[in-house]
Formats: structure tokens, C-alpha cells, sequence
């Protein structure tokens, strides 16, 4: 039986009204209209030195925030959530639209909405082969490495030196590593993306950079690399750990490692996702669970997932978090985003959806559950989180 969220979101919005609105440093300080009792909120039951995330698309959902009427989904995005990830409002085509034009609107809006309800923000991100805008895949199939250079300086430098100190956490780079079955197999995206290809003669040199001149920009951001299909121990992680200890012994300020966490019950689960991220922890790096959802392949003539696909996903998202739990560098677990009706998913995957951990009404899934109980279960405080 669902349980029912209303009661919670009441408060919310009543204390919301009457409690100052102030930047917190602990990522789960309770925010307004919320005690530390609290039991039905994932970031009440979190270690307080874990991030519970999620990822929203500030420009659809938060650009209208008024503290003193918050929408629904607002209030549920405040109650549940210590960390948001912009789910497209940092990405280049949003911010960075035209040569020397950057457009912080909507990523303002998001930041301004974190601060106000006592969560962290993870910027995300600064160096990737999709969502750049007309500009860059225009001109930069023509870029020199120098000017390859010198765009993404500008833009890493502005992006990150327009946040500082705001954002914990930044996807520097995302995606960087094709897939084993892409032409060439796991390599560094140097064809898709236009700094890596105009760089190609030596790619981890100009990751390295990259890194630096966020790390001057914010020193006390953590940075991160992050991809999907990097949840086990694979071919694709093996990549990204030679790749992790070149730019360490190279200098590079690299600060952690990000599993996106997108699965599908069309495959199997890589129970080896703990083992991964202990070998990255063993580098010295923290690790992240990023953009968590767990898709179901919808049947012909259903508007639901069965029993089974629902005790599964429940099952799949638990052991995610379950391992970061397990993982003291597991500094953040992020949910891509809520309820169903906003999900990336079925726009992508067609006949495959239900993926988030929240019905569209905002009741909670059995995977809520699951992961709220594991959360419960751990030890409260720091690190080791597991009795
Ligand atoms: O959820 C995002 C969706 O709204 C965008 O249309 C899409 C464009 O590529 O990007 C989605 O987010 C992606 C994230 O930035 C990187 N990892 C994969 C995510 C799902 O595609």
C-alpha cells in the first residue's frame, strides 16, 4: 500500500515560511519544516556524510520558486533531497549558447533554490560530447588543439568561477570513454568530441588542464570523472582507472569517480559496482553514485510494471546504494531526476519507463522504501556507516 506523503509536505510548506533562509555547510542539516526525526525523508536518514540527491531540470521546475508557495513537486525536491544535480541547466547549450554569450538564468535559479532548502548543488558538466551548442560542433570541427584550448578555458574558468563555493561536487568530464561495442571499442571519445578531437594527439593532456582550471577556478570543488556503464569492474572502468592514475600522476587535481547508475532489468545487474569503487577509493579518490534510475521494459498491453519488475527495481537501486553505503568515499548517491512523468527514459527508450523512485503523485515505490530502510540501517554519523 502506498503511504502517503501529504502530511509531510504541509509542514514544509507551513515552516518554509517562518525560518531563514541561509547556505548550510553539512550536506544533511535539517532543512526548513523538518526535524531530525523525521523518518519518511531519504536525506533525514542518511550518514551525514553522504549526499542524497537528485537530479531537476531548473529551467522547467524552479525558475517560478517562491519560498512561501512552493509548488508540490518542490516541496518534495526540498523534503527528500540534500544535493540536486541541474539535469540540463549547466550543460553548454543552456549556458553557454553563443560565443562569449553565458546564460546563468536557470542555473541561478537552481543554485538559489538549493541554498534556500539546506541542500548541496553537483555541477554537471563542463566537458562532454553531447548537448554543446550549434557553435561549438560548427566551429569546432575546424578548431586547432590551441583553440580548442583556449574555448574550453574561457568557459571552465567563467562556469566554475561563476559558482564558487557553491557547488561541492562538478562533473568535470562526462562520457569521455566510447562503448565496447563503438567503432574502435573503449577509447577516448576523440571523434564525438570536439575538444578531445581537436586534441587528439594528446588527449589526457588536455584533461589534465581541464581539471586544473577548474580546480583554480574552485579549489574546493571535488572533481570528478563520470560515465555510465561504469558501475562494475569492466572493460570501460578498467579504462577509466589507468585513466584516473595517468592524470593523478600527472598532477591533474582529479577527486573522484562517478558510476551514473542508469540500468534497465534488460540486463543483468554487475554486483561488482563495490568492488569498483574500492579500487578507485584506493587511489585516494571518492566515488559517487550520479544519476541513479532503473527502467523497466513495459509489456505489450500494460500501463504498469508487474510484481516482479517492481520488487526488482527495488532490489537494483537498493544495491546501488547499498554499496555506496558500504564504500567510505561514497560521498553522494543521486537519483536522475522524478517522478516517471519527467524522466529522460521513455523519450529514449521507447516501451521502457516507471524508472524513478517516486509515483507521478509523489507516493513513494517500493524502491523508495528499500532505499530509505538501507539508509535507516546505517550507522548514523560518519564513516564506518555499516553496524
Ligand atoms: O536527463 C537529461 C535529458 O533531459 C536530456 O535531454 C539528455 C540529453 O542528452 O540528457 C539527459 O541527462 C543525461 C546526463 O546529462 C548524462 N548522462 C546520461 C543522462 C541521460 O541521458
Amino acid at each position: 500500500m502506498r503511504r502517503s506523503m501529504r502530511s509531510l509536505l504541509v509542514a514544509t510548506a507551513a515552516a518554509a515560511l517562518v525560518l531563514p533562509l541561509c547556505a548550510v555547510s553539512a550536506a544533511n542539516a535539517t532543512p526548513p519544516g523538518f526535524s531530525s526525526a523525521d523518518k519518511d525523508a531519504l536525506r533525514n536518514q542518511a550518514p551525514s556524510d553522504l549526499a542524497i540527491g537528485s537530479a531537476v531540470w531548473g529551467k522547467q521546475q524552479l525558475t517560478d520558486y517562491d519560498p512561501a508557495a512552493p509548488t508540490e513537486y518542490q516541496q518534495v525536491l526540498g523534503a527528500q533531497f540534500s544535493s540536486l544535480t541541474p539535469e540540463n541547466d549547466m550543460k553548454w547549450d543552456a549556458i553557454h549558447p553563443a560565443p562569449g554569450v553565458y546564460d546563468f538564468a536557470s542555473a541561478d535559479a537552481l543554485v538559489a533554490y538549493a541554498e534556500a532548502n539546506h541542500q548541496q548543488v553537483r555541477g554537471h558538466t563542463l566537458l562532454w560530447h553531447s548537448q554543446n551548442p550549434a557553435w561549438v560542433t560548427e566551429a569546432g570541427a575546424a578548431w586547432t588543439c590551441d583553440q580548442a584550448r583556449d574555448v574550453l578555458e574561457d568557459h571552465i574558468r567563467t562556469v566554475v568561477g561563476h559558482f564558487k563555493g557553491r557547488i561541492y561536487e562538478w562533473d568535470v568530464a562526462n562520457e569521455i570513454f566510447q562503448d565496447t561495442w563503438d567503432n574502435g571499442g573503449v577509447r577516448l571519445r576523440t571523434e564525438a568530441n570536439p575538444f578531445l578531437r581537436a586534441c587528439a594527439d594528446d588527449p589526457v593532456a588536455l584533461l589534465v588542464d581541464a581539471f586544473r582550471w577548474a580546480h583554480e577556478a574552485d579549489p574546493d570543488a571535488v572533481l570528478f570523472l563520470n560515465d555510465y556503464n561504469a558501475e562494475g569492474v569492466n572493460e570501460k572502468t578498467d579504462a577509466y582507472y589507468e585513466l584516473a592514475e595517468r592524470m593523478l600522476d600527472a598532477g591533474a587535481p582529479l577527486g573522484g569517480f562517478g558510476a551514473q547508475g542508469h540500468l534497465s532489468l534488460l540486463y543483468g545487474f554487475d554486483t561488482s559496482i563495490q568492488a569498483n569503487f574500492e579500487r578507485f577509493a584506493a587511489l585516494g579518490l571518492q566515488v559517487a553514485v550520479t544519476e541513479a534510475d532503473v527502467r523497466i521494459p513495459l509489456l505489450e498491453g500494460e500501463t504498469g510494471p508487474t510484481p516482479e519488475q517492481v520488487a526488482v527495481q527495488a532490489e537494483r537501486y537498493d544495491a546501488m546504494l547499498e554499496a555506496c553505503l558500504n564504500v567510505t568515499a561514497c560521498s553522494s548517491f543521486t537519483v536522475w531526476g522524478f517522478p516517471d512523468a519527467n524522466s529522460w527514459v521513455p523519450d529514449v527508450f521507447p516501451g521502457e519507463g516507471w524508472a524513478t523512485i517516486l509515483e507521478d503523485d509523489y507516493s513513494p515505490k517500493p524502491a523508495f522504501d528499500a532505499m530509505l530502510r538501507s539508509l535507516q540501517d546505517a550507522t548514523p554519523g560518519v564513516s564506518p556507516r555499516r553496524g
